[in-house]
């Protein structure tokens, strides 16, 4: 393709079409990636407005000859979820996930692939329109990439919207251990660009309490569930000031589960479906948004609602953390004498939990094993928030300056939840005593 044809058909693209560079007549073949140079880089803050990724870097890249090439180094990294956890994981660059690629509709990429990791790999750019060589499917598209080697994937953008990429060699193991990262590619232009643009990986693991390696054959007890590869407490707060219009994308390369993200305090918009743009007479309204394995999705709202709003998988097991799985079911148990039989005779100051439910494990601060993180999250500005893991929190507030986190919200007088007053529930005639009065 020319570039005069390609600018031709980015100036009419607006938000039309993820494919807004593919005449619908022109079929695709393996010659276009060496003759399709791609338009001039785009430039950050003239071409796009940089996306945010909380607890994730970018990948950096150089310009060549009017390529922007990038670098990506599979290797083995410790990686931290949350204060207290720790683990053994594979991914890119120092990583975990690997830095979101960020590059722009049009743009030619080059990226050198070098693997430092005990097996090998390839690279699969989720959801790119790309020539089929470059696909990144060990075996059926391009040899494996052995450790130690370092190949090479080169194409232009065709399309903009939210992506992935991951190994597409032992997949199962790979991804477990955490290698996959997201794939930003913006318009041309910033005029649509939101004020703040989120992007949010999903996933799960299996990280047994007191171990270092996640148990990548697990396939149903997943016991953290991660953003962007963090695990509540773990996770950085969202940032928007108030009025302004914010996006959030969300891709999920979890192995087993869909995700339901929900948000408190607004109706948002589903403005994408795997990187395709969805025409505004189209898009949904709703509060809590489906994202399946292998896909994304990307959300729009106008933040015009103060405060501390929850973000988080609506499955409750997605928001607990390691310590809340494979516990006894002890709702309802009177579990007195099972704590002093096992203090007296197996463990000194043994206390069973859950009894009441098992909202206390939050705030009890009981002793755990060695490199593992309580069942709940972290402690608000008013006790424990009982949810950990998938879970983050958006800050909007009016008047702010600047993005760093501004702490817990102020409530006005009159806007928080209370302790009835006994005069309130007279005058209203509630009866403590009846439940049905
Ligand atoms: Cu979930």
């Amino acid at each position: 393709m020319q570039k005069s044809a390609v600018a031709a058909g980015a100036a009419t693209a607006g938000v039309v079409a993820a494919s807004s560079l593919l005449s619908p007549t022109k079929l695709r073949g393996q010659s276009e990636g060496v003759s399709d140079p791609g338009l001039a880089p785009g430039q950050s803050d003239i071409d796009y407005k940089p996306v945010v990724t909380p607890n994730n870097p970018k990948l950096t890249w150089k310009l060549v000859d009017g390529v922007k090439v990038f670098h990506l180094i599979a290797e083995e990294v410790n990686h931290q979820f949350a204060p207290g956890l720790m683990a053994k994981c594979w991914g890119y660059n120092g990583s975990v996930h690997g830095p979101t690629i960020e590059a722009v509709e049009g743009d030619r990429v080059r990226f050198y692939v070098t693997n430092r990791l005990p097996e090998p790999t390839t690279v699969h750019w989720h959801g790119i329109i790309l020539p089929n060589g470059m696909d990144g499917v060990g075996g059926l598209t391009q040899r494996i990439i052995q450790p130690g080697e370092t190949y090479k994937y080169e194409f232009t953008l065709r399309q903009h919207g939210t992506f992935m990429y991951h190994p597409h060699h032992d997949e199962m193991t790979q991804m477990a251990l955490g290698m996959m990262g997201l794939f930003i590619i913006h318009p041309r232009g910033i005029q649509q660009a939101p004020d703040r643009d989120f992007a949010i990986m999903l996933s799960e693991w299996k990280i047994a309490p007191g171990t270092l390696r996640p148990d990548s054959t697990e396939m149903t007890e997943f016991n953290v569930l991660t953003m962007n590869a963090a695990a509540y407490p773990g996770t950085d707060s969202l940032v928007v000031r108030q009025g302004e219009r914010a996006r959030i994308r969300f891709g999920n390369l979890g192995a087993m589960d869909h995700h339901p993200i929900h948000l408190h305090g607004y109706s948002f918009r589903v403005v994408e479906t795997d990187g395709c743009q969805i025409a505004e007479p189209a898009q949904q309204r709703e509060a809590t948004v489906l994202v399946p394995a292998g896909s994304t999705r990307a959300i729009e709202f106008v933040a015009d609602a103060p405060g501390d709003w929850a973000l988080h998988c609506h499955m409750t097991h997605h928001v607990m953390n390691q310590m809340g799985h494979d516990s006894l079911n002890l709702i309802g148990v009177n579990t007195d004498k099972i704590d002093d039989t096992v203090r007296s005779t197996l463990i000194p100051g043994f206390m069973s939990m859950g009894g009441d439910g098992m909202g206390d494990m939050g705030g009890m601060g009981m002793e755990i094993p060695k490199n593992s993180i309580s069942m709940a999250g972290g402690q608000g500005q008013y006790g424990p928030i009982t949810m950990g893991g998938m879970f983050t929190i958006l800050k909007v507030r009016p008047d702010i300056t600047s993005y760093d986190d501004p702490g817990w919200y102020k409530h006005p007088a009159g806007t928080l939840a209370s302790l009835a007053k006994a005069e309130e529930l007279r005058r209203d005639g509630i009866s403590e005593d009846k439940a049905s009065s």
